[in-house]
């Protein structure tokens, strides 16, 4: 992790830079994929199992059995904890429904906006290193609460030809019955075109490796939507002494251990107090069973010593964290200040791991400096909002001159005539 002392702002981008993605050779490889599951489908999905995930299937889709089986391979322990998260996550969520806004805006010129659920929605959970049945929680939650009529679920198969009984026990527990074997960029393509056993959804949520996040944003090509253009996971701390060295060289090894591009930020106005942070870091990292993708995280790291409050805060606005945890004494001016982040975790006793698994917010954030233009998954992600109007005979007697002149304006002869003819229709009436 390199430390910078009040780095000048010209500086900040190159020196918070985040590890470079290498778009155009990722399309190379999956443009391809994408273009044999539209051709070919299930059988292509058949044959890109085999190649990446190693494994010869029957069939894509989780069978009844084998969800069944799940449950009695996920510990009490566990179920407990998925519960409490599950609650809380519900909780949240559910708090952000919208009642449908009514609004008279004049007399007889009636504007209402409803929220309607998108139909049918894809979730993309990763398997591989870690499975993140978490994610399920994340997405499948929201998902139907919002009412979506066709929920898929699609996560890569392991050597065995299953998908973590956590994911399984997970998604069933939610409601989720549609589970398919299939990951990469392959489970994209299928989204998004459709096959035998994978319906064609409207969008496409969840995050994933350098292969997904680009074959998700090839397939907004084919008029699907995604959640966000996702990236590696990372966090910025913004930490004064008030704050426990030990405390903040776990959360920021916390995101860490999550991929090798990961990046991890501290803020912090003292030398002295980074500098405690940096030996604990090389004191915890040591302990974790994945250490060795820490440590190449942590190479892509910084710690910024930025004495002047104001600056500190400016740099943060402008890196954009995805999680932004801040442990100073004078949190809410610091809160205050702060308008580019996905999701912001305050004081000392608020690891970012809580909002990961169970507060309740949601884990599916931006990242790479989109928390700038993009909010996190939420209840919102799930609907769109149509609206309608009605205007009676008298609210377009009203209404109706003010159309006429600015179409008239525009040059739009047949919008001013479509006013005018009704208006004509009314005065005849009348008389
Ligand atoms: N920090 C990740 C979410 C996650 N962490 C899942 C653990 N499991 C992206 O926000
Ligand atoms: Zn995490």
């Amino acid at each position: 992790m390199q430390l910078l002392v009040n780095p000048s702002p010209e500086k900040w981008k190159k020196q918070l830079a985040r590890p470079v993605q290498k778009t155009k050779e990722i399309n190379k490889i999956v443009k391809p994929i994408l273009k044999k599951v539209a051709r070919s489908g299930d059988k292509a999905l058949k044959k890109f199992a085999q190649e990446y995930d190693h494994v010869h299937l029957d069939s894509l889709l989780v069978s009844e059995a084998e969800i069944q089986a799940a449950e009695g391979l996920v510990s009490k322990e566990l179920k407990a904890a998925i519960e409490v998260a599950r609650v809380n996550i519900e909780r949240f969520h559910a708090a952000q429904v919208q009642a449908e806004l009514i609004e008279e805006v004049m007399p007889g010129v009636i504007c209402r906006r409803k929220s309607v659920p998108i139909h049918r929605v894809g979730l993309y959970i990763p398997g591989g290193t870690a499975p993140l049945f978490s994610t399920v929680l994340m997405l499948g939650i929201p998902a139907k609460l919002a009412g979506c009529s066709e929920i898929v679920l699609c996560s890569p198969p392991s050597r065995e030809g299953k998908i973590h009984p956590a994911i399984l026990y997970t998604a069933s527990l939610i409601g989720i019955r549609k589970i398919v074997k299939v990951g990469g960029a392959q489970a994209i393509a299928a989204l998004t075109f459709g096959t035998e056993s994978v319906p064609q959804v409207d969008k496409i949520f969840g995050p994933g490796n350098q292969y997904v996040t680009a074959a998700k944003q090839l397939a907004t090509k084919y008029s699907v939507a995604i959640d966000m253009p996702a990236g590696p996971s990372e966090v910025l701390v913004y930490a004064d002494e008030s704050a426990v060295p030990a405390f903040v060289a776990s959360d920021l090894l916390s995101q860490a251990e999550h991929g090798v591009d990961s990046q991890v930020i501290l803020v912090t106005p003292s030398e002295k107090f980074a500098k405690k942070v940096l030996k604990e870091i090389n004191e915890q990292v040591e302990k974790l069973p994945r250490k060795e993708i820490a440590y190449k995280a942590l190479a892509n790291s910084t710690a910024v010593v930025m004495e002047d409050q104001e600056k500190a805060l400016a740099l943060i606005n402008e890196y954009a964290p995805e999680h932004l945890i801040i442990a100073v004494e004078n949190e809410d001016e610091a809160i205050a200040a702060i308008y580019n982040a996905g999701s912001v975790f305050i004081g000392n006793f608020t690891p970012e791991s809580a909002g990961d698994y169970a507060s309740g917010t949601n884990h599916t954030l931006p990242t790479y400096g989109y928390a700038r233009n993009y909010s996190g998954v939420s209840l919102d992600s799930f609907l769109k909002k149509i609206t309608y109007q009605k205007i009676t005979a008298e609210g377009l007697r009203k209404l109706g001159p003010t159309v006429e002149v600015m179409a008239a304006n525009e040059l739009l002869e047949a919008h001013k005539n479509a006013v005018t003819i009704r208006l004509n229709y009314l005065k005849e009436k009348k008389k």
